[in-house]
């Protein structure tokens, strides 16, 4: 068994000595090393260069680092039939709900309005909503969805969920499908987006929904977003007008059109936009050469994988 690794922006020769710690006995290589490419059986892939597969012609199963597997999907040199296991752990789905439940208190409890009046030296007593009467509407209820819901829910959030097939979630008003999107964003203050990126949800952040989420929540500055799914799945220029014109009252932004974001993005200058460059949920090396070489030991053994993807879903 060859495992080789194809981690763009990672240290790959730091997880390759993981791995072959983790894997006794297995070979273990990265894009430096020599190689016959047929020998691989496995690929670790985060960010595919669009040769990555080329050559690679006894492939068993394809590993992806990412939870999201939209950039592996359209890699042109993908090849078919070949099973896909996406990285999905405790230790990543909670990284994501840390993240949720921080940018979701920080605007329900106006920090971002204190801070601004702290700056120009005004002291304004504000009071926010209490949770209790702030909806936060999350899209996307699989892994990231249920357990981001989890944690809100010990903060008294009224919570409203959406997906592709329906839902029963015990305190959750859930909403599916295309026909049930609009009274999804009617009762939503702060809408949360962990959607996979697929042809469906591509530019679903746009102007239009922006318009269709509550109004009068948050003080009455209007409704949030907070995309920490991908940055396709928003439309920037959308988000400035709105930033701009009061159909949004603010919006943290994890991931974007392009990343890094550009120098001359305008949505850098936005003081009611709050941006991290792509760290919500980042994989870590311990539980993921964990994940992975469990999965691998696993699937010699005849065993399935775990997390694999539906390639005709898109997730
Ligand atoms: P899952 O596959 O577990 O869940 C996806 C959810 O989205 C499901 O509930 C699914 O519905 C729903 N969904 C998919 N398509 C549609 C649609 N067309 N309309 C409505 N709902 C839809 O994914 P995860 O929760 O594990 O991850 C979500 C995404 O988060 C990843 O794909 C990735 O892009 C992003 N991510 C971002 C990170 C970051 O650091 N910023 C880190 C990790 C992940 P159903 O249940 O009906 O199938
Ligand atoms: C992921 C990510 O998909 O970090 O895991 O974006």
């Amino acid at each position: 068994m060859a495992l080789l690794l194809h981690l763009a922006d990672f240290n790959e020769r730091r997880w390759a000595d993981g791995f072959a710690a983790a894997l006794p006995g297995h070979k273990v290589v990265t894009r430096a090393d020599a190689y016959d490419p047929k020998e691989i059986e496995y690929i670790f892939i985060w960010k595919p260069k669009p040769d990555a597969f080329a050559g690679l012609s006894n492939l068993k199963a394809i590993l992806s680092l990412g939870a999201g597997v939209d950039a592996l999907l359209r890699n042109p040199s993908l090849p078919d039939g070949v099973p896909i296991s996406r990285f999905m752990d405790d230790d990543l789905t909670r990284r994501m709900s840390d993240y949720v439940l921080a940018q979701a208190t920080m605007h329900q409890r106006l920090f971002t309005r204190f801070k601004r009046d702290q700056q120009a030296r005004v002291w304004k007593q504000l009071y926010p909503a209490p949770a209790w009467d702030t909806s936060v509407g999350i899209m996307g209820l699989g892994s990231l969805g249920t357990d981001a819901i989890r944690h809100l829910k010990v903060f008294g959030y009224k919570l409203r969920g959406w997906s592709r097939t329906e839902k029963q979630i015990e305190g959750v008003e859930t909403f599916a499908g295309a026909e049930q999107f609009d009274a999804f964003l009617a009762g939503t203050d702060i809408l949360v987006n962990l959607l996979p990126l697929t042809a469906e949800t591509q530019g679903i952040l746009n102007f239009e929904t922006f318009s269709k989420l509550k109004r009068g929540g948050i003080d009455g500055t209007g409704p949030v977003v907070i995309n920490a799914g991908r940055g396709g799945h928003q439309k920037e220029a959308d988000l400035v007008k709105a930033l701009t014109d009061g159909t949004l009252g603010a919006a943290s932004l994890d991931v974007f059109e392009v990343e890094p974001l550009p120098q001359d993005s305008p949505l850098w200058a936005l003081d009611n936009c709050y941006i991290t460059p792509h760290i919500a949920a980042a994989s870590s090396e311990r539980t993921g050469v964990a994940y992975f070489s469990k999965a691998i030991v696993d699937f010699e053994a005849g065993r399935p994988l775990p997390s694999v993807v539906d390639r005709t879903r898109g997730y």
